[in-house]
């Protein structure tokens, strides 16, 4: 591994604190990861973005900074990266997935708040994550309490900017998204100092759909009988598509999926016949939060989907390409994004005919609904979740946890008893 002290040096990194989250990762990561069996060669790629996280893409965003381009942090699959492509900046995905950060953030926010929140502030305040210390802006948005309040501490920070996003989805709705990314627009190029065309964007539309295609490519793969990945992997690769290079991610998904298709064709599985499909819904899983899949997959399950914003609610629907004048893309990108469907909206039921047509897409046995732990939003939507789940006759188990390792036998026992029942 290269050494990256020098670079996390001049972002004015705690370094002590931060050798301390070194050290712990890469054990994690060879516990849930380097211990499966039979992986996909083309996983090589992945493994080695995750093995010098904080190391290349980091030293890759302040290259681009050297040569006088900017870098956008973002935390929400309803922030359009096209805008900040297209003016020749980076979007970078912030969100913090590990239990490391939180006591940071707890420092400034009630302890009541959901812990995707607490560590995204704490790896901040605290100076332990490269990511948060390049970029140059981040992007917020209005989606949950928690989330628009914690825009307001860290805005006494780094500057941050926040997108207003509409919390129901009539035709004036999306028109009033529509105006929001235009007026971020506006902002993406002030920041840059470079002009958004329509060009530009078409070219970065492109892009961003190329990456989604990539991933519903890879999905898609998920939907065998013979699973050629692991639900870990699929997850790892969702999580890296956040904030690696789009144009080389799509490339190495879809050679892995090359890869993938072969195992197809092949008849090969990393799973064991009659291993209970299992789907997951609910709060995002942001890097390195694997307990969950490793916990299925290590108690006689395969995590063969997830409706989260880091598995469908991030690659679904693609952004239409016949946009020819900026109105008309702006129109397009509003269009889609809109199509999300995450609990901040009411109603919302579109996500749960999205859970049920996943379902039957993917053959699952049985669907764990996931919420981490303070996310009202997504706790209170369980009840429709779970009533339409037991209505359509799938076994669904409701399940809240945060980023410690304090619930995972608790959890272990109640997954391995679903699984059990699944079997029967
Ligand atoms: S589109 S899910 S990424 S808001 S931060 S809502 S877990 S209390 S992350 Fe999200 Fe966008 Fe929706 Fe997806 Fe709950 Fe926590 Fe809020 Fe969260």
């Amino acid at each position: 591994m290269a050494d990256y002290r020098k670079m996390w040096e001049e972002l004015g990194m705690d370094l002590e604190t931060h050798d301390q989250l070194c050290e712990v990762l890469p054990q994690a990561f060879g516990d849930v990861y380097l211990s499966q069996e039979n992986r996909p060669e083309s996983m090589d790629y992945y493994n080695m973005v995750v093995a010098d996280i904080h190391g290349i893409r980091p030293a890759e965003l302040i290259e681009h900074q050297k040569e006088g381009g900017k870098v956008f942090g973002t935390f929400c699959v309803y922030v359009p990266d096209e805008i900040v492509f297209a003016a020749d900046a980076i979007a970078t995905g912030l969100c913090g997935g590990s239990q490391f950060w939180v006591p940071g953030g707890e420092k400034v926010l009630p302890t009541n708040t959901c812990p995707l929140i607490k560590a995204s502030v704490g790896a901040r305040l605290d100076r332990t994550c490269p990511f948060f210390r390049i970029a140059d802006i981040y992007v917020g948005e209005t989606t949950c309490d928690g989330k628009k309040k914690a825009w307001e501490i860290l805005g006494e920070d780094v500057p941050v900017y926040v997108m207003n996003l509409p919390q129901m989805k009539r035709a004036k709705d999306v028109q009033a998204w529509a105006e929001e990314i235009a007026d971020f627009k506006d902002k993406v190029e002030e920041v840059t100092g470079n002009k958004v065309t329509a060009e530009k964007l078409a070219e970065s539309i492109r892009l961003i759909n190329g990456k989604r295609k990539a991933l519903e490519r890879l999905y898609e793969t998920r939907k065998n009988e013979k699973l050629p990945i692991s639900g870990r992997d699929a997850l790892l690769i969702s999580q890296i598509a956040f904030y690696d290079d789009p144009g080389r991610f799509t490339q190495m998904t879809n050679k892995l999926c090359d890869e993938l298709e072969q195992r197809v064709k092949d008849g090969v599985s990393v799973f064991e016949e009659g291993t209970k499909r299992i789907m997951l819904t609910g709060t995002p899983l942001a890097i390195p939060n694997w307990k969950l899949h490793n916990i299925v997959e290590t108690s006689g399950g395969a995590v063969v989907c997830e409706e989260m914003c880091t598995g469908t609610r991030y690659f679904e629907h693609q952004v239409d390409e016949s946009g020819k004048t900026l109105d008309e893309q702006i129109q397009a990108l509003a269009k889609r994004y809109m199509n999300i469907n995450c609990a901040c909206f009411t109603p919302n039921n579109d996500r749960i005919d999205d859970i049920l047509r996943l379902a039957k897409e993917y053959k699952v046995d049985g669907i764990i609904d996931v919420n981490l732990k303070f996310c009202n939003l997504y706790d209170t939507e369980g009840y429709f979740v779970e009533r339409a789940m037991k209505e359509e006759g799938i076994p669904v188990l409701g399940i809240e946890t945060d980023y410690t390792d304090s619930d995972a036998q608790q959890l272990r026992t109640r997954v391995s008893a679903f699984i059990e029942m699944l079997n029967n």
